[in-house]
């Protein structure tokens, strides 16, 4: 276990409306700023979603080129693109802006029920993405919704196409995949092969509760507003910014301090910066 806290800041999704929460950055100066700020609130990784300025997700190239040199001339925080896009997404598009080379990139691995909806990761789809992945030099994170998805990641650990330590994120919540209580955490986090890290995503109002139990049980914690915007039940969180200052204050009572930037390279064994 490391001492030093990676926080993720997921500052953007790709369901949050503006009507849901007016804060939601959109522009790319919006999001260049928004995850300065959490950077300089203690988030080392910013995961990354396209929205087009009306909103709408797209994962296209010319959108995450510019959120990228947006956030990169403000801040050096690691950015990870994601490439589950949105529901229904085109698989072309969640990977087409890969090219990019960020230096970590999303893999979910299965799929699940999303409210109404299905995220779908099939095995193929993952071996495409994963090839994509892997042309581009990018570390990948292992994205588990549901206890099928461990299952999943000890198939690729098999066949060779992934070899351990590797770092998972649990996210635990979403309507339609495996809730967010202590066991599944728990039960989760006990599944991966040793030396392996993980970070844990609680959706809405599990988010705090999830974060604090990661924190003391000596994973990793991602906050911001696409899996949760409300800073208490109620009160809309007025920015990203503010659900990382929490997590550093939590973090800090338990005597685990965030992880700068060079310290998750460390801990993610991504090659220093250039
Ligand atoms: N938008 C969700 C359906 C990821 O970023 O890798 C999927 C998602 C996963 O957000
Ligand atoms: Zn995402």
């Amino acid at each position: 276990m490391s001492d030093e806290l990676l926080i993720t800041v997921a500052g953007i999704g790709a369901e949050v409306t503006r009507a849901q929460q007016p804060r939601l950055p959109l522009l790319p100066e919006e999001v260049g700023e928004e995850y300065r700020r959490a950077h300089d609130a203690g988030a080392s990784i910013a995961h990354i979603h396209g929205r087009r300025p009306d909103g709408s997700p797209t994962q296209d190239l010319a959108t995450l080129r510019a959120y990228c040199a947006a956030i990169r001339a403000r801040c050096p925080i690691i950015q990870q693109l994601s490439t589950g896009g949105a529901v229904g997404m085109r698989i072309e598009e969640r990977i087409e802006a890969l090219e990019l080379r960020p230096e970590m990139a999303t893999l979910t691995l299965g799929t699940c029920n999303f409210g109404d909806d299905v995220f779908e990761n099939s095995l193929p789809t993952i071996r495409t993405i994963l090839d994509r992945i892997q042309k581009f030099g990018i570390t990948p994170e292992l994205e588990i919704f549901d206890d099928g998805m461990l299952a999943t990641a000890d198939v690729l650990f098999g066949k060779g196409l992934l070899s351990p330590p590797v770092h998972f994120e649990f996210v635990l919540g979403a309507p339609g995949a495996a809730a967010a209580t202590a066991e599944n955490l728990t039960h989760f986090a006990r599944s991966i092969p040793a030396g392996c890290s993980w970070t844990v995503a609680g959706i809405g109002r599990r988010q705090t509760p999830m974060a604090t139990m990661a924190i003391a049980m000596g994973g990793h914690v991602r906050v911001g507003f696409e899996d949760n915007i409300y800073y208490r039940k109620g009160e809309l969180a007025d920015s990203n910014a503010r659900f990382v200052e929490r997590v550093v204050r939590i973090a800090r009572e338990v005597g685990r301090e965030p992880a700068t930037v060079v310290q998750a390279r460390r801990i993610l064994s991504l090659p220093a910066a250039a």
